[in-house]
């Protein structure tokens, strides 16, 4: 119970950062509300709090830098010439030897609230295999499992949620008997979240005794991955980098070992797989170089000149999109750590349920303030050295975002069907195709059957014959 004392002295605390109204309500909280808010308003970093509102709430942030600054360089998907492909080679043997060796571990960022895609729960639970209706999580847990058993390696999983979502992800796993990983090998923890801010700089309540807050967005992954232990536990098992990957893209090639060489070799702390955008406007974030440094520049914060500006064979200047698939070093998060250093944040105007100063209810239908998240790329720049791996869309990016349209689980499902196609076609299995080119079956691949082109090919005396308009799963 908390005493007079402390009250007063957090309202003139409270009254000199111009917040006492999270108190209004305090006559009429029982003790145990008066004790759970008073914890919150503990937990507040007020004097930061004032620097966000002067320069994120009020305030409009400043531009991206834009001196010195050029489109990012990569490696292409396929080596280019000899001293590439010695390369390449040289990077997949290193890369699956840090696989076999288990210094490689998975991390999923999953604690959004995936509120475009209008699923109820978390986003990892959604069915999204053709046949089979696999969940995301599903997906990745047998991809780690088939990782595993090709390398007989231990490969852990991190999956990060938020607490809107924690224990209901927590709930999942056990309920799904952990899609058959060891239970000791998944490791699910919570993000910070951050305080909501209405358009004059006051804090927002949720309810009388509640903070309104939310996820401080992937990039707050690097903090909660050194408090949540999590990072302790990855020292303890000999983990080195991270696989790191967004919950909503069930193509992505886990552990690839390609990537974890290349990044190695070349002594990076972060890296990145990138695409080539569909076009200038495309929603992914920009690979650029600003002042030498590796930096993504979300699309809203590129200029529609530099957008459309073009190279002289007609190819965008700015076409290294960003898909959020890095390689991570748990050395540089644990240095990003000791060092203090927390992500730049950003702003997210939102329209943000609250209680008035009234008490009632509120569920603006305007925009009425604004959500604070750092995102993850903005560790890239931090890193001493980055490098970028441009990989074929049709093969690892097919995100599930919308219930409709661009980025649905219908166009991800057609997408899935596809690749399987083209792997069955790559190793001589005919696949009816329609007129519009488009399979004329239905097709899925476990990861147990194959993780990639190769083991389809070692495996095409399993694969019946398709026919038109054949469901086929191989598992
Ligand atoms: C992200 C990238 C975009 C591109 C695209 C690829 C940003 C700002 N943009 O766009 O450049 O790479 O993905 O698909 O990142 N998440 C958390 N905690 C949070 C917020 C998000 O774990 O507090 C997770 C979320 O569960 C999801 C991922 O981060 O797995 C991406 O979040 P999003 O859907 O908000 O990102 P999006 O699609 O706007």
């Amino acid at each position: 119970m908390p005493d007079r004392q402390d009250v007063h002295s957090l309202r003139k605390l409270l009254t000199e950062h111009r917040q006492e109204h999270l108190l209004a309500f305090w006559p009429q909280l029982n003790p145990d509300q008066r004790a759970d808010l008073l914890a919150q308003i503990q937990e507040l970093d007020l004097a930061a709090a004032n620097e966000w509102i002067a320069t994120l709430v009020k305030g409009q942030p400043e531009a991206p830098l834009q001196h010195d600054f050029e489109p990012a360089k990569s490696y292409s998907p396929l080596p280019v010439n000899d001293d590439l492909r010695r390369k390449y080679r040289e990077a997949i043997n290193l890369g699956e030897s840090l696989i076999s060796q288990g210094k490689v571990a998975a991390l999923t960022v999953a604690g959004g609230q995936g509120t475009r895609l209008g699923f109820d729960g978390p986003k990892g639970n959604f069915p999204v295999s053709p046949i089979k209706n696999k969940t995301l999580f599903r997906i990745f847990a047998e991809t780690i499992a088939a990782v595993s058993e090709r390398y007989r390696a231990v490969c852990p999983w991190y999956i990060m949620t938020s607490p809107l979502n924690h224990q209901q992800t927590v709930d999942i796993f056990k309920t799904d008997n952990y899609c058959g990983l060891n239970p000791r090998n998944v490791f699910i923890f919570q993000q910070g979240t951050l305080p909501n801010f209405g358009f004059d700089g006051r804090i927002l309540l949720a309810d009388k005794d509640q903070i309104a807050r939310s996820p401080d967005g992937h990039g707050g992954c690097i903090r909660a991955l050194a408090r949540s232990g999590a990072l302790a536990d990855m020292k303890k098992h000999g983990v080195e980098y991270l696989s790191y990957w967004q919950v909503d893209n069930p193509l992505v090639r886990l552990f690839d070992p390609l990537f974890v060489g290349l990044h190695v070799l070349d002594g990076a702390q972060v890296s990145s797989k990138a695409v080539i955008k569909n076009g200038p406007k495309e929603k992914v974030g920009n690979f650029c170089l600003v002042d030498g440094k590796v930096t993504v520049i979300e699309y809203s914060d590129l200029s529609d000149e530099l957008a459309e500006k073009r190279q002289p064979d007609g190819s965008l200047a700015f076409q290294l999109g960003s898909i959020a698939i890095h390689i991570i070093n748990t050395g540089f998060v644990e240095r990003l750590n000791t060092k203090g250093h927390s992500l730049p944040l950003h702003r997210a105007v939102k329209k943000i349920p609250h209680i008035d100063s009234e008490g009632n209810r509120v569920e603006p239908k305007q925009p009425n303030g604004v959500k604070l998240e750092s995102f993850i790329f903005d560790a890239i720049p931090l890193a001493d050295r980055s490098i970028i791996l441009d990989i074929d869309r049709s093969e690892q990016f097919a995100p599930v975002k919308n219930a409709m349209g661009e980025d649905s689980a219908e166009v991800t499902r057609r997408m899935m069907i596809e690749r399987a196609a083209t792997w069955l076609e790559s190793a001589g299995v005919k696949v009816p195709r329609k007129a519009d080119g488009s399979p004329d079956c239905v097709l899925e691949i476990a990861p147990s059957f194959a993780l990639d082109r190769a083991d389809v090919a070692a495996k095409k005396d399993k694969v019946p014959p398709i026919k038109p308009g054949d469901t086929v799963y191989l598992a």
